[in-house]
């Protein structure tokens, strides 16, 4: 096939969009923007992943390539608009550095990688001397997403909206009453924490359908095939998601000897980052994330298979099987579980959005961002919908879990959490994401919790102090506990002469 360079084919100034890194990503998405009416000028770093691609793509499509960021630059329409799809990290800021002694002020950088908030606020920072608008946005939905319709996330300088709006909604997803997924999130790295409280409610709800998973097989020992007939039977109703959607699948693929290939691939699986980065965010502000916190750490274990192999021969605890009968109880059990399971961890993501907003000033709308998590993203559900409703409801809401009809839904299936979470710990099949969602739930619910001994005992041996149910908050008390401890058995074995 002839070469087409960007010379022969495209003039200068004539591009809406620039396109920085050929990856699977970046490729889609150009390709998807090309298909909505708008030209692309793409620049790779390798230039043979450039070629390869205009050669796979065709020559009829509005796309132009340059070997060099000057060249990208003279090719886009001003003020330029250029999406970064390159590998978060070190990789970002040196295609920023490429790039930004071509720019002039008022164009628009794109950050479209996973990158993280901290490292996206200190990029505004760092270009905006330049006079260059930067953009942080999460992009969700893999390859098929970048290519037929992702959930877009972006955040940062408000003026680069009106310019980018029409082309990023184009592009992204519509959910089903026509809505693109898609909207401003908020300032600075508002677009980037929201992806990553994406990934990690993502990871939230893997780690329980993989429970689920594990409970059948181990607990009842049914194969994947009828797993995957639960999860299809599942998806009618309140689980309805694509997480749920692609695990039923996987259930029904078998290895080329015909045994299901789920059971062949290795029970071991790493964590990227995003998932760890929404943990020490929620340490950093205080609030509690144990459903993600528990998904990675089950991660972090699943990495000690050879240990776990030889723990499992010497470590005693219940391995049965269900008598003849609980699988269909399972089955009801294991539906509200999830569900309960998928509103909490929503629930906890939420309320990392809203501290995260308040604590930096984003003004988060949460109803926006639940409305661009309905279509195009990992985490699509049935359950979107109804938490867009809430905060839509009441835009000053603290938790879901405090919602009118969520508060009834859990009401509702809280019983069957409790069944499933007590019968794997009765057979042995671990649970950590589940029975941390009814962890948090029962400490949520409850008006009283133990901190009156923690505080007491960070007292006794810290003097840190403590406050008074009965006094008021402010006023902090120290007790020389040791030395009251001794009057008091003193005292006791006195009564007892
Ligand atoms: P890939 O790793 O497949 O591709 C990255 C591209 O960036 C390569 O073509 C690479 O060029 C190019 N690149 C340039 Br230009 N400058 C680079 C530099 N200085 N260092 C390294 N690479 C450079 O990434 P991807 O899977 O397309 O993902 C892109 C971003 O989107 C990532 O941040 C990812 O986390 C995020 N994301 C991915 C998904 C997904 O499902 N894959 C979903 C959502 C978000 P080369 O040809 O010279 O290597």
């Amino acid at each position: 096939m002839k070469k087409r360079s960007s010379q022969s084919r495209c003039q200068d100034s004539s591009c809406d969009v620039g396109l920085v890194g050929l990856g699977v990503m970046g490729q889609n998405l150009a390709l998807n923007f090309e298909e909505h009416g708008y030209s692309v000028a793409v620049y790779n770093r390798t230039w043979s992943r450039t070629e390869e691609f205009l050669a796979k793509v065709g020559p009829d499509k509005r796309l132009c390539s340059a070997r060099k960021p000057a060249e990208l630059a003279t090719l886009l329409k001003r003020p330029r608009k250029i999406l970064l799809m390159v590998q978060a990290g070190p990789a970002v800021d040196e295609v920023i550095k490429d790039v930004l002694p071509v720019l002039e002020p008022g164009d628009i950088l794109i950050d479209g990688g996973n990158s993280h908030y901290k490292d996206t606020e200190r990029r505004l920072e760092e270009v905006a001397s330049r006079g260059i608008l930067f953009v942080g946005m999460g992009v969700s939905g893999g390859e098929a997403g970048a290519r037929s319709g992702p959930s877009l996330m972006p955040g940062g300088r408000k003026e680069a909206w009106p310019e980018i709006q029409p082309m990023l909604q184009a592009i992204s997803a519509k959910a089903a009453d026509g809505l693109p997924c898609c909207e401003w999130m908020g300032s600075r790295g508002a677009g980037h924490f929201v992806k990553m409280v994406h990934n990690a409610i993502e990871y939230a709800d893997m780690e329980c359908i993989a429970e689920a998973y594990h409970f059948f097989v181990v607990g009842c020992g049914i194969g994947p095939r009828e797993v995957g007939e639960i999860l299809e039977e599942w998806n009618r109703g309140d689980l309805e998601s694509y997480l749920i959607e692609i695990t039923r699948d996987i259930m029904t693929v078998q290895a080329a000897d015909g045994t299901p290939l789920v059971h062949r691939i290795l029970d071991v699986v790493p964590q990227k980052g995003t998932g760890r980065w929404a943990v020490e965010a929620a340490l950093e502000l205080g609030v509690p994330l144990p459903v993600v916190a528990e998904a990675c750490f089950a991660r972090d274990l699943s990495q000690w298979k050879e240990e776990r192999m030889r723990a499992s021969r010497v470590l005693l605890g219940p391995q049965g099987i269900l008598e003849v009968g609980c699988l269909e109880a399972g089955i009801v059990h294991w539906e509200k579980a999830l569900y309960v399971g998928r509103i909490v961890a929503h629930a906890q993501g939420f309320r990392l959005l809203i501290e995260a907003s308040r604590r930096y000033g984003w003004e988060l709308d949460c109803a926006k961002v639940a409305q661009v998590w309905r279509a195009g993203c990992i985490i699509r559900s049935a359950v979107m919908e109804r938490v867009r409703s809430a905060f839509l409801r009441n835009p000053a809401l603290e938790s879901l879990l405090l919602d009118e009809y969520f508060r009834r839904e859990l009401g509702r299936h809280e019983e069957g959490l409790r069944e499933a979470v007590a019968t794997s710990i009765r057979l042995g099949v671990p649970v950590p994401g589940l029975s941390s969602v009814l962890a948090f739930y029962d400490g949520y619910r409850s008006s009283k919790l133990p901190a009156n001994v923690i505080a007491a005992q960070r007292d006794y041996f810290g003097a840190h102090g403590y406050a008074r149910q009965d006094l008021a908050p402010q006023e902090i008390f120290h007790t020389d506990w040791a030395t009251e401890a001794r009057k008091a058995k003193e005292k006791m074995r006195n009564r007892s002469r």
